[in-house]
């Protein structure tokens, strides 16, 4: 029996030697350890020994035991170090090779021009308003003087959600609202969304931008519309840019305007960019009528304004030579990686 156990305890350590996974190490531990294993079947033979050969023989099983348990441990060890070891230099990261670049998202050129804007009469003091796109008809239309019968509202083809609720048409409802709540001096502009239900076609959209602006204070005239709208133009056309006047008619404005720039491919002469008639109309202008300031709780015997209103896309259009309004709202990465 004793040798037996000792060929038990030979047969183990070589078997752990010999052994390089741990798949392979718990079937060396279940041949010797287990239930049904070599080393069990030995000591179910301990009752045929005699009283005395019985103690020096559980003895030394007990040792042969404990040693193939510890040996078997210690294999178990070694081996998940050399997996981690394995798996680690396999997932090793080497930093000197080159990265992927990020592709970078930027500015669309309609928020590019929307800033410059912003910007210019940031610097001449105003300061930026905004409200809602779903507006109630009353600040859409009726504050503006332009009542429910009235053929302003035929050409600006109207998105109603209900008889009294739409989509703004016009930024102006914002104006309406700061004049509203707030004691002039005011000198606000009012950028954003619009909405009129047009076919989309190569320069209609139901979706586009306007900036419109305002001052109301004691004493603003005409002659303050024209130097802040022409210093505005310069600013963003170029200091060399030609500015007109030109006599208009809006409900919410009297007297009203249009401005022009000359034309900038002809010099004035005419050409197609201008269809022929050497200005490019950029903006409409005038005076706050009267009952417009009388909506709005503000006293026109005591104070007098100025209002203005331009569309986005036409300039961003004229400024990058886009031909199409549609890819201003595709967002085709081909067209805006251009800018
Ligand atoms: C324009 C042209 C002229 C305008 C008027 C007002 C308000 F609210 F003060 F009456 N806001 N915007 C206005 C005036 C807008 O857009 C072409």
């Amino acid at each position: 029996m004793k040798t037996a156990l000792e060929q038990i305890k030979l047969q183990a350590i070589s078997a752990l030697e010999s052994c390089h996974d741990i798949k392979e190490l718990d079937d060396i531990r279940v041949k010797f350890l287990g239930k049904k294993g070599e080393l069990t079947g030995i000591l179910k033979m301990m009752g045929k020994l005699t009283a005395e050969e019985r103690p020096a023989m559980g003895q030394l099983a007990n040792e042969v035991r404990e040693l193939i348990e510890s040996s078997v441990a210690s294999k178990l060890q070694s081996l998940k170090a050399e997996a981690m070891e394995a798996k680690l230099s396999s997932e090793r990261i080497d930093v000197t090779m080159p990265g992927t670049k990020p592709t970078l998202g930027k500015p669309h050129p309609l928020t590019m021009v929307m800033d410059e804007i912003k910007e210019i009469f940031l610097g001449m003091g105003f300061s930026v308003e905004s409200g809602p796109e779903v507006e109630l008809d009353y600040y859409n239309f009726e504050a503006l003087n332009i009542p429910k019968d009235h053929p302003a509202r035929d050409t600006q083809d109207t998105f109603y959600i209900n008889e009294n609720i739409v989509l703004r048409t016009q930024t102006s409802p914002v104006q309406i609202r700061v004049m509203e709540k707030t004691e002039p001096p005011i000198r606000i502009i009012a950028p954003g969304r619009v909405y009129r239900s047009d076919a989309v076609d190569a320069t209609h959209s139901p979706l586009f931008h306007q900036i419109e602006g305002l001052v109301v204070d004691k004493g603003v005239t005409m002659a303050d519309l024209k130097g802040t709208l022409e210093i505005f133009v310069k600013q963003l056309y170029g200091e060399d840019a030609v500015v007109r006047f030109r006599p208009h008619h809006f409900p919410f404005t009297e007297p009203s305007a249009e401005v022009d720039v000359m034309c900038f491919s002809c010099g004035g002469k005419g050409c197609r960019l201008c269809k022929g008639e050497g200005w490019i109309e950029i903006l409409g202008c005038g005076m706050v009528h009267p009952k417009v300031l009388q909506n709005c709780g503000i006293d026109p015997e005591v104070y007098s304004g100025f209002a203005f209103g331009l569309g986005l896309e036409r300039v961003v259009m004229r400024r990058f030579n886009i031909d199409d309004l549609r890819l201003f709202f595709e967002n085709d990465l081909r067209f805006l990686d251009q800018f």
